[in-house]
């Protein structure tokens, strides 16, 4: 039991103490967590959160110049993503971002006559999909998905129904890394008029740098019509300090879905499920964008990538499998007993994930594992499968 406690603690023994608690977690420098999508900011994110530690964008009058900065760096995302007219949010997060865009798709229904609103996706989607159609009351219906990790066009038309308020597709799923089809998927839903969302929280700062860092990209993003929102999380492959993700909208007027009126007189209305919320987050993506610019996220796309196709090499080289494509960075490696070479991984310092539906053994290669790192993780990998006895 805690007890709340009684009297004033030494300050240098309560900074000792959360000094302890920090150290004893994994650390990304040191190149084997192989489960995130996230790793450690750059140095110059870290430094303009400081600056920012006592914002709050939940009131612009005390820190009007924030909701500039918010405008800008929706603007700069909004360019990326080939749409400059976008509008948007930086928020918590992809699940916050999903909530939003699925709110939004849920009024847009509710204008149309939609009483019990559906959602459409694939399997993979992410399961702040399963909160945010819990919270919202929207019944999500997901497709099956191929040896390939995709759903087919068809398939997911089929679920269609009059009831249908949003159709889904991942940019970069979190199990797998997949692409979807979002040209396909999008138009399908354009067809039947339906809100299309993309959810590009994990692939959002890796695919538009791809084709300049030299591999295969499909179109994913505004520049496809069907494009009504956007989830791009700064805070997993844009190198900025968490809470950073974005939810960009195609223009103002679905924006506008989301306004609530602040009871004080003076505070503009919300936009964000948040209320109180930090700008450090904000001034951390501010500051990335503009260290790196473009090209320097093409340099960080190549990084990530050519690590991951090294370690898929150093894998293949000793007899260990790959299944399925792979998109963007994550590998899914083949085991005989997948949860337990996790544990067996765990137990030596290595943090990797299972992927349940293709018992497979899931690996994020990131900034973070360094080549040498990553063929040791081979070597171990394949020293710890040999003694599962025969590969299947
Ligand atoms: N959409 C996609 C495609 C995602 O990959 C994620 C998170 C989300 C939405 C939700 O975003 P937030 O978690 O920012 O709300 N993907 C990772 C996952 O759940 C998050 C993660 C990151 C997990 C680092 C573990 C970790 O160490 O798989």
């Amino acid at each position: 039991m805690y007890k709340f406690p009684d009297n004033a603690k030494d300050k240098q023994e309560i900074k000792e103490k959360i000094r302890q608690i920090c150290a004893s977690n994994y650390s990304y420098r040191d190149g084997r967590i192989l489960n995130s999508i996230c790793s450690e900011p750059l140095d110059i994110a870290v430094w303009a959160y400081k600056q920012m530690l006592l914002s709050n964008l939940g009131d612009t009058r005390i820190f009007g110049s924030l909701k500039k900065m918010e405008q800008e760096v929706t603007a700069m995302l909004g360019n990326l993503l080939h749409n400059n007219s976008a509008a948007g949010n930086i928020v918590t997060g992809g699940t916050e971002a999903n909530l939003l865009a699925m709110y939004v798709a849920r009024q847009a229904g509710f204008q149309k006559g939609i009483k019990y609103p559906e959602a459409v996706a694939s399997e993979a989607v992410h399961f702040s999909f399963n909160k945010a159609c819990a919270f919202l009351g929207i019944k999500l219906i997901t497709v099956k998905t191929d040896e390939n990790f995709q759903v087919q066009a068809q398939e997911l038309e089929s679920k269609i129904t009059k009831n249908t308020t949003a159709v889904i597709a991942t940019a970069g799923t979190s199990e797998t890394g997949t692409v979807e089809h979002i040209k396909e998927t999008g138009e399908i839903a354009k067809k039947y008029g339906i809100y299309f969302h993309v959810d590009a929280a994990s692939g959002g700062f890796l695919l538009p740098f791809m084709e300049d860092a030299g591999y295969k990209s499909v179109p994913f993003d505004f520049a496809l019509e069907s494009v009504d929102s956007i989830t791009i999380d700064p805070h997993k492959y844009g190198m900025s300090v968490i809470p950073g993700g974005f939810i960009l909208f195609r223009n103002r007027e679905l924006m506008d879905y989301i306004n609530f009126e602040s009871f004080f007189h003076g505070t503009k209305a919300h936009t964000t499920l948040a209320g109180t919320r930090t700008g450090a987050g904000l001034a951390s993506v501010y500051a990335v964008i503009h260290s790196l610019g473009y090209k320097g996220f093409v340099n960080n796309t190549k990084l990530i990538m050519s690590r991951r196709e090294m370690l898929v090499n150093e894998l293949h080289k000793r007899n260990i499998e790959t299944a399925g494509r792979q998109d963007l960075n994550i590998i899914m490696v083949k085991s005989k007993d997948p949860v337990k070479i996790m544990g067996l991984l765990e137990k030596e310092g290595w943090l990797a994930s299972v992927s349940k539906r293709y018992n497979a053994v899931r690996i994020v290669v990131h900034r973070h594992n360094s080549e040498d790192r990553l063929k040791e993780f081979a070597e171990t990998f394949m020293r710890l499968e040999n003694t599962l006895g025969k590969r299947i």
